[in-house]
């Protein structure tokens, strides 16, 4: 199946800098960005820079390098965010939605991080 991607998505907006962004970090292929409407004291998405829909389509076609570099960022930004458990923080919660089904309202792939408190059992 083939997928298609909306360039004038929000995301992609950003990533053109026509919408400003509280960026956390920024690597050769990733973004990280405070969400505008956080359901979390700590709400950070992970967007990678490629026009991938959904995590499925990102993982069949983007390359090693786009992978590996977002897979590290999100990681690293855990750590620079202080929610890394252990002597840092007391955690986080990762979250990617996809489709109708889980509600994706911005159809560029981003991960969720949610941190900086006790969570419940499920966010979002
Ligand atoms: O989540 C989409 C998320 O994107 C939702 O938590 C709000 C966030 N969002 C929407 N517009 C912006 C801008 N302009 N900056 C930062 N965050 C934004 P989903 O998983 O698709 O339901």
């Amino acid at each position: 199946m083939g997928y298609s991607y909306d360039d004038q998505n929000v995301f992609a907006r950003i990533l053109r800098g026509e919408i400003p962004n509280k960026t956390v970090m920024e690597t050769e292929h990733s973004l990280a960005f405070e969400d505008i409407n956080p359901q979390a004291p700590v709400h950070v998405l992970v967007i990678p820079k490629g026009a991938y829909v959904n995590y499925d389509h990102f993982a069949t076609e983007a390359s090693d390098a786009e992978i590996v570099d977002f897979t590290r960022t999100v990681g690293e930004v855990c750590r620079k965010l202080g929610v890394a458990p252990g002597a840092e923080g007391a955690g986080y919660r990762l979250l990617a939605n996809a489709g109708a089904d889980a509600n994706q309202e911005v159809p560029h792939l981003h991960v969720h991080i949610f941190a900086g408190g006790r969570l419940g059992p499920m966010i979002m």
